[in-house]
């Protein structure tokens, strides 16, 4: 069974990371076949959002921990630069919304590659540990990067220090995500908000993500210019030809992604 499971339906491009008994921890096959998959989302002109979630009980258990200690495996020089730093670069750079549906715990990578999505859904009983410390590491897939400007730098700091673990529900409430439903709910309402994305203006969305990845470190000044610029890229899109027209003529836009 592949360790990544991929369809397209309705303009969305459904992932399932798909090693349930590992409660979907990574190993190489998997980081590689996720960043492939995440490529084909990028370019695949079907796909306007992308829905990621876990077969399953859990969402992603981060690295398999056997495979780090097996002789023949990958090895620590190459585990980040190699598998985790591509996904996470893929994720902010996809032009696309990315929703993670995280049904289940999401521990150490699986947390941090939840939380480098555009929207974090969970479900009630689902929960988020970064649990680096406990195996004596630190926090990576860009963890110490989103974490703080997620929820701050104090509890950040804490939940990496003591590693520990996050009901979905107190993450929604700290902001680590956006919104929490109830389990027998979840995957329908997941796959709604994925649907809402997915029907609109596919290049402004990619446009609000690129802005935003720049916000955390430019100055005001700099965030104007760049909000300028990709303002009148956007402008000039059909979308906002219809999305303009729909509203003067009080119909639904009808949007496309072009
Ligand atoms: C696992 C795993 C797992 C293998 C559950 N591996 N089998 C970057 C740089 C280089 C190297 C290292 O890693 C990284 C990035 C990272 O992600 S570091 C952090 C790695 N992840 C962890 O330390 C989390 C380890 N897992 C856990 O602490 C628990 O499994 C959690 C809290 C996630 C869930 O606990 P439970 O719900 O009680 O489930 P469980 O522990 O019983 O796990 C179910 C099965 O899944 C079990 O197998 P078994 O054959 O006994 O049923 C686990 O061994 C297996 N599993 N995580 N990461």
């Amino acid at each position: 069974m592949a360790s990544i499971l991929f369809e397209i339906q309705h303009n969305i491009g459904f992932i399932t990371l798909n090693r349930p008994d590992k409660l979907n921890a990574f190993n190489r096959e998997m980081a590689l076949l996720l960043q492939n998959t995440l490529d084909e989302c990028a370019s695949s002109k079907e796909v306007r959002a992308v829905h990621i979630t876990g077969a399953g009980k859990g969402f992603c258990a981060g690295q398999d921990l056997a495979e780090v200690i097996d002789p023949n495996g990958p090895g620590m020089d190459s585990i980040l630069s190699e598998h985790y730093n591509p996904i996470i670069t893929r994720i902010r750079n996809l032009p696309k919304p990315v929703v993670a549906a995280v049904n289940g715990v999401a521990a150490g990578a699986g947390a941090n590659i939840a939380l480098a999505c555009d929207v974090v859904l969970a479900t009630v009983s689902a929960s988020f540990i970064q649990a680096f410390s406990k195996i004596a590491l630190i926090p990576d897939s860009g963890g110490t990067y989103t974490l703080p400007r997620l929820i701050g730098w104090q509890k950040a700091s804490a939940l990496m220090l003591l590693g520990d673990k996050v009901s979905a529900t107190d993450a929604e409430k700290m902001g680590m995500i956006y919104k929490v439903f109830e389990d027998d709910l979840f995957e329908e309402e997941s796959k709604k908000i994925a649907i809402t994305l997915s029907q609109l203006p596919t290049k402004s969305l990619g446009y609000i993500k690129h802005v935003l990845n720049y916000s955390a470190n430019n100055n005001l000044e700099e965030q104007l210019l760049l909000e300028d610029q990709f303002q009148q890229k956007a402008a000039v899109t059909k979308d906002f030809n219809e999305g303009v027209n729909a509203f003067l003529e009080k119909r639904k836009a009808n949007f496309t992604g072009e």
